[in-house]
């Protein structure tokens, strides 16, 4: 949903104050030091670090201004049906910080720092030289079967054995670690933080660590390896938010190699956006080429990296906002979110163009990796879900063999109820199910179920309500003060390595351990609920070998 949507029923419900309350909007030093922390951590994702909108609309006082404080403070607190996350109500933020918030966001944004090649420097640390790393596995667990787990809000990540279920390591990472990546061989699984800080774990040693980590940038989502044959482990690539930039870094060390800034034009209108983010980047796995989206310009920039110092870059004009995308089947097409158009962009990796820009005829498609299916009447399709509509839709892609269905929407299976709310799809080829989950929809029973699609019928089949014990709210107490904790529900679907499992995270609050949910991808029964007190806010889980081999 827009702010602009929200709004209007907002001034029905009496809550639009109609008086400009800007004038009186002043904050302390120490609010604005805050408020500023605030919003890097919560809000820029969505928002923008210049706060001229991408996922989310812009925040600008001339937007913000005329809606004033009451109003911001009420949708801050209690998120959209249109996935504005319910930070207050969620316990995320106190009803001071979200009237913090609501001021802050009506004045004057401050541009970030920059950062430079010596600045990253200074925070590279190789903690164990490849020189004294293993020569072979030190472990005798299936380590291609370990699930790197993303422990979001207290910055680090859990690796667990994916065949016996028990944590074999836990390491720090950076703030709010978002995503986890590993090397084409899979040894080694790099981590990367909102505050641009990436790590690599040596998954080799009996109890995995980092082996190095560097800050290069202010705030980052993605990270990425070379995996075309001759650069195996050889490169990672980090995608940053702020300052927009592309860094390659020796894979092993992380040692920077070099900065590419993304700041550039929109493809369409020709205005110079200097916040041009890098959102998903995907390895090819046989040329040595970097697929890298940006964000607010609307461009995919084919990297070549086979010279990281002198790289090559082919840029192709595309649609607004990308975001997040995976392979479709044969990993030629690359299939990308454009977020504010609802359109779906598929690269030809191949030919080096884009093939196809599609209307999903939801809103706000957001597909994770996707879903490939490989149908019986339309061929390899790939899905995706919405976060402000209820329509997970599959594309048919294989233009070859399957030319009536290639590029259009050939399924669109409604999930049950008002709006949108889904984050990811998965599945694995050995199951018949696409398995969705629904976070972000503010309805509590919508929110706390996962969602089973069929995969030959593309139909709901069924739906897994999270059992109650894990999602139930609590009282506890925060600084000396009684904060209800209310988790939200599952979040982020990954099979293990035969696909005989998908795995879920109960999105919980750092204050209270929660816990991850493995059900059997046959019969659909909850397995086993790994739990521990070092299970606080689990989200993103990568499966070494799906991962390596990009399956979903
Ligand atoms: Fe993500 C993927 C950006 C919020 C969990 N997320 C991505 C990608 C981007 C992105 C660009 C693609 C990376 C790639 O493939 O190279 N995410 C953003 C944001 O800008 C946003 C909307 C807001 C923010 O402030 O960061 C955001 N993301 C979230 C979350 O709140 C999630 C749900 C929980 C968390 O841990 O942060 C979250 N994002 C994920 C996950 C993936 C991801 C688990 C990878 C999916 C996969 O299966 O590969």
């Amino acid at each position: 949903m827009k702010l602009k949507t929200s709004l209007g029923a907002l001034v029905a419900l009496g809550l639009l104050s109609t008086m400009s309350m800007a004038d009186q909007v002043k904050l302390s030093p120490q609010e604005m030091k805050k408020a500023t922390q605030i919003y890097f951590d919560r809000c820029a994702g969505c928002h923008g670090m210049l706060r001229k909108g991408a996922l989310g609309p812009n925040l600008l006082p001339k937007t913000t201004r005329p809606i004033g404080t009451k109003t911001l403070e009420y949708i801050i607190y209690n998120g959209t049906p249109g996935g504005m996350p319910n930070w207050g109500s969620s316990g995320e933020l106190t009803k001071a910080e979200t009237e913090l918030m609501a001021k802050f966001i009506q004045l004057p944004p401050v541009a970030p720092p920059e950062k430079s090649m010596a600045d990253m420097k200074k925070s590279w640390q190789v903690i164990v030289p490849p020189k004294d790393r293993p020569k072979k596995p030190q472990t005798k667990r299936d380590w291609k079967n370990y699930f790197g787990i993303v422990l979001r809000d207290v910055g680090k990540v859990a690796i667990v054995d994916g065949d016996t279920k028990e944590l074999v390591s836990i390491v720090p990472s950076g703030f709010a670690t978002h995503i986890l990546r590993m090397s084409k061989s899979g040894r080694y699984m790099y981590a990367i933080g909102r505050d641009g800080r990436a790590e690599v774990i040596d998954l080799w040693m009996k109890k995995p660590q980092v082996v190095a980590k560097i800050k290069v940038c202010n705030d980052a989502r993605s990270i990425e390896t070379s995996k075309a044959p001759g650069y195996e482990d050889k490169y990672a690539v980090v995608g940053c938010y702020w300052p927009p930039s592309i860094v390659t870094l020796k894979g092993d060390t992380l040692e920077p190699i070099q900065i590419v800034s993304t700041a550039s034009y929109t493809y369409d209108t020709g205005e110079f956006r200097r916040e041009a983010r890098v959102a998903s980047i995907v390895a090819e796995h046989n040329k040595p080429i970097w697929v890298i989206n940006i964000k607010e310009t609307g461009q995919v920039w084919l990297y070549n990296y086979s010279d990281p110092r002198n790289p090559k870059i082919k840029m192709l004009m595309a649609e607004r906002y990308l975001h997040d995308g995976g392979w479709a089947l044969g990993k030629r097409y690359f299939m990308v979110a454009a977020n504010a158009r609802n359109k779906i962009v598929a690269v030809d990796t191949k030919k080096g163009k884009i093939a196809a820009i599609i209307p999903t005829g939801g809103i706000k498609p957001h597909p994770g990796r996707g879903a490939n299916i490989d149908h019986p009447k339309y061929g390899p399709i790939w899905c995706t879900g919405h976060i402000g509509s209820n329509d997970i839709v599959c594309i048919g892609t294989d233009p070859e063999h399957h030319k009536k269905y290639a590029w259009k929407v050939v399924a669109d299976i409604k999930l049950p109820g008002e709006g949108g709310g889904n984050l990811f799809v998965k599945t694995h080829p050995k199951c018949k199910y696409i398995i969705a989950d629904r976070p972000l929809n503010p309805d509590r029973k919508l929110q706390t179920q996962v969602y089973v699609i069929d995969k030959t019928k593309l139909k709901l089949v069924k739906t897994l309500p999270t059992p109650k014990k894990f999602i139930e709210p609590r009282k506890v107490n925060v600084n000396g003060k009684e904060v209800l904790i209310k988790p939200r529900g599952p979040v982020h679907i990954e099979f293990n390595k035969d696909g005989s499992e998908f795995w879920v995270s109960v999105w919980g609050n750092k204050y209270v351990p929660s816990a991850i949910l493995v059900y059997d991808s046959k019969t659909l029964k909850l397995k086993k609920a790994i739990t521990g007190d070092w299970v606080r806010t689990p989200t993103g889980k990568f499966n070494v070998y799906n991962t390596m081999y990009d399956i979903y």
